[in-house]
């Protein structure tokens, strides 16, 4: 289908929504200061004007506020499509994140080499309002490694070439070397950003990114982000190297060891310390939950607080209340917790999910304390180890009903039939041996892919060279305007029947569908969901089964979609998308010194790229 009428849908559908009606009276909760001194107006109902952005004008009163907080501000709100449209702040907000070798021991279970963001494990938390310029000065202080920062999920639009993939959009840089990446905040809620050369972020070169914006649901105070992630008593690059052997004799990567909550826990032997969080009775919060696994899908709950989920990713949703959330690595859920249980100490939870194939040694937890004279802040009287008082989920899909606050409509079946192309995952045995080895990969059409550093994919379009290696598993997108349409099918009998987390740069996708067993192209298409279906940049291809997709084109660049689990995009699991590109941007100053200072050092590296530098 054509832009045109996907735009005139979407405005449709953004023509029913009004801001007011959205907006409960009755969980109004005053804080210790009582009702407030001056009533926020609420947004009266408005009709979508038909302009080129195509989006509903809000009310220029509906201004963010605990009992307003899908109003923004004039002019945008939970109800603007920011594919469409967002507001421009003219403000510039600028960090410095420098990486270094040095040591990590987060759980108090020993000192490990760690690839650290200002010497913190997690990097700091980089926070813009939506609209912002985002300006991050990265420094390459390793001795041994390059390095390049993804800013995951952010749209990049018109900056491909600051998406930091290195091989895609830049060269790594160099050791020594420092790069300035900037980027408008078109989006906003929460996201992260990480090292992109090969496992580097499964040692620590990973951060939390906020951009702070409207949200589909009222909440007092925002706590801020919650990051859960596996952690291994070894480097992730000798994990890496195991899980690549492994996968040669068709064994399981190695078990994690533990998990990690915003860098904290205890390990199993009583060592470490939890960390803790303080909540108010009386207050609903706001908490960012954020899987920034390398390989493990963790079930996250806090005893007794149901979550309210108003997210997907950078998506605001239709609310919705679960006991547990699913986080695959990459994705993101926003929830709002109600502080109106008997004041004390709760358990945060993060156990790993086994049915996705995620294997750990131990648990994450953390805990939750009311700020009271009555309450000794501490660990529960509980034993961590003990059952919740819900039980986990078994299972490993997608939470769902993931119904986005902006309804858009995506193409049709016919559409979907007459375009959609074929992805197909699986492990294989590569043509090339390395020591009389063959080597076993994951590929997508049986390639694995395999990037060189020295020549990213924007060079080649700069020179306009279309002699890309086979290796680089590139599809070419060469019309604007259009829905792209993907299956991604593992393939049945696999000798690893196993789900991937599937992330796109560049473009939030549609989820069409998610099924187990080989997609039927006959009967399956009439049976995926056109009509607002959930949209985000993470999604689970269950084991064996499939995942079919949609995005717009409308960002030209180079975009990688790829396995979130670490050792699979490693070992080839990936494409990329090379799209528009006679209307990519042109390189920004200094991206060819950054490529000019890599293939010097390339010369004589520290040590040789092992995998596909991703
Ligand atoms: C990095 O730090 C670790 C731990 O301190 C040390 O063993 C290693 O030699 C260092 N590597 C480099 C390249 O400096
Ligand atoms: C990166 O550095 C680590 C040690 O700090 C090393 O084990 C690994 O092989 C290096 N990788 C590359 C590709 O340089
Ligand atoms: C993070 O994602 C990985 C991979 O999808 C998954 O195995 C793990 O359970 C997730 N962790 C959490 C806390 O959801
Ligand atoms: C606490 O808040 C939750 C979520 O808003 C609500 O479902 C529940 O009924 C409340 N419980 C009490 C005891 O007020
Ligand atoms: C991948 O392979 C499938 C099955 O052979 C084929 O239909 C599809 O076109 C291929 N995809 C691409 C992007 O080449
Ligand atoms: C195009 O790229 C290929 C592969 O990197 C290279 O061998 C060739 O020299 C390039 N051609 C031009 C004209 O730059
Ligand atoms: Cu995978």
């Amino acid at each position: 289908m054509r832009f045109e009428g996907f735009a005139g849908i979407c405005l449709a559908a953004i023509a029913s929504i009004s801001v007011a009606e959205k907006i409960p009276d009755n969980h109004i909760l005053w804080g210790p200061q009582g009702p407030p001194k001056t009533i926020v107006k609420r947004a009266t109902s408005t009709t979508a004007i038909a302009t080129a952005t195509s989006s509903r004008v809000a009310d220029s009163a509906c201004t963010n506020g605990p009992l307003t907080r899908t109003c923004w501000s004039s002019g945008f709100s939970a109800a603007t499509d920011f594919d469409a449209k967002w507001p421009t702040t003219g403000k510039t907000v600028s960090y410095n994140l420098e990486i270094t070798n040095g040591t990590c021991n987060p759980d108090g279970h020993g000192a490990k080499p760690c690839q650290l963001l200002n010497n913190q494990y997690p990097g700091p938390l980089i926070t813009a309002n939506w609209g912002d310029t985002i300006s991050v000065t990265v420094k390459n202080s390793l001795s041994g490694n390059g390095t390049g920062i993804h800013w995951h999920g952010i749209r990049q639009l018109n900056t491909a070439h600051y998406d930091g993939v290195p091989g895609i959009t830049e060269c790594p840089l160099a050791p020594g070397d420092s790069k300035t990446y900037t980027f408008q905040a078109t989006q906003h809620g929460t996201t992260w950003y990480h090292s992109h050369y090969s496992n580097q972020y499964g040692d620590g070169a990973f951060g939390p990114l906020v951009i702070n914006g409207p949200g589909s649901a009222n909440y007092d105070l925002d706590l801020g982000p919650m990051m859960v992630n596996d952690y291994y008593y070894s480097t992730a690059w000798q994990i890496g190297i195991q899980a690549h052997n492994n996968l040669q004799k068709g064994q399981a990567p190695p078990n994690a060891d533990t998990i990690m909550v915003n860098g904290l826990n205890k390990n199993s032997g009583g060592g470490g310390s939890y960390g803790s969080t303080l909540i108010k009775k009386g207050k609903k919060y706001r908490l960012r939950l954020i899987n920034t696994s390398a390989d493990n899908n963790i079930w996250v709950s806090l005893d007794n607080h149901p979550f309210q989920v108003i997210t997907s990713d950078l998506v605001p949703i239709k609310p919705f209340v679960t006991n547990w959330v699913l986080l695959a690595i990459g994705q993101r859920y926003d929830v709002i917790i109600n502080a109106n249980q008997t004041e004390g100490n709760y358990w945060f939870r993060a156990n790993v999910a086994t049915a996705c194939a995620s294997a750990n040694n131990f648990y994450g937890r953390s805990i939750f304390t009311y700020d009271s004279t009555s309450v000794t802040p501490g660990a529960p009287s509980t034993d961590p180890a003990a059952d919740p008082p819900i039980a986990m989920p078994g299972g490993c899909a997608d939470m769902s009903p993931l119904v986005p606050w902006v309804a858009n409509t995506v193409g049709s079946s016919s559409d979907f039939i007459a375009q959609a192309g074929n992805l197909d995952v699986d492990v294989g045995v590569e043509q090339l041996t390395t020591n009389q080895q063959n080597i076993v990969f994951w590929g997508v059409n049986l390639t694995a892919i395999n990037v060189n550093w020295d020549k990213p994919t924007l060079q080649y379009v700069a020179d306009k060279n279309t002699s890309y290696p086979t290796t680089y598993n590139l599809i070419e997108l060469p019309n604007e305007g259009i829905w792209s349409y993907w299956i991604i099918q593992e393939t049945a009998g696999t000798q690893v029947p196993i789900p991937h987390p599937i992330h796109l740069h560049g473009h939030d996708f549609y989820v069409l569908g998610q099924g187990t067993g080989q997609f039927d192209m006959k009967n399956t298409p009439n049976t995926l969901t056109y009509t607002n279906p959930p949209r985000r940049d993470t999604a689970i291809l269950p084991g064996q089964g499939w995942l079919a997709i949609a995005f717009p084109t409308d960002n030209p660049g180079a975009w990688l979609m790829h396995c979130h689990i670490a050792w699979h995009v490693a070992d080839g699991l990936a494409v990329q998308f090379l799209e528009a590109k006679s209307q990519t941007p042109a390189m920004p100053a200094g991206w060819e010194t950054t490529c000019a200072n890599y293939q010097k050092y390339d010369q004589s590296p520290v040590y040789p790229k092992v995998d596909s530098g991703l």
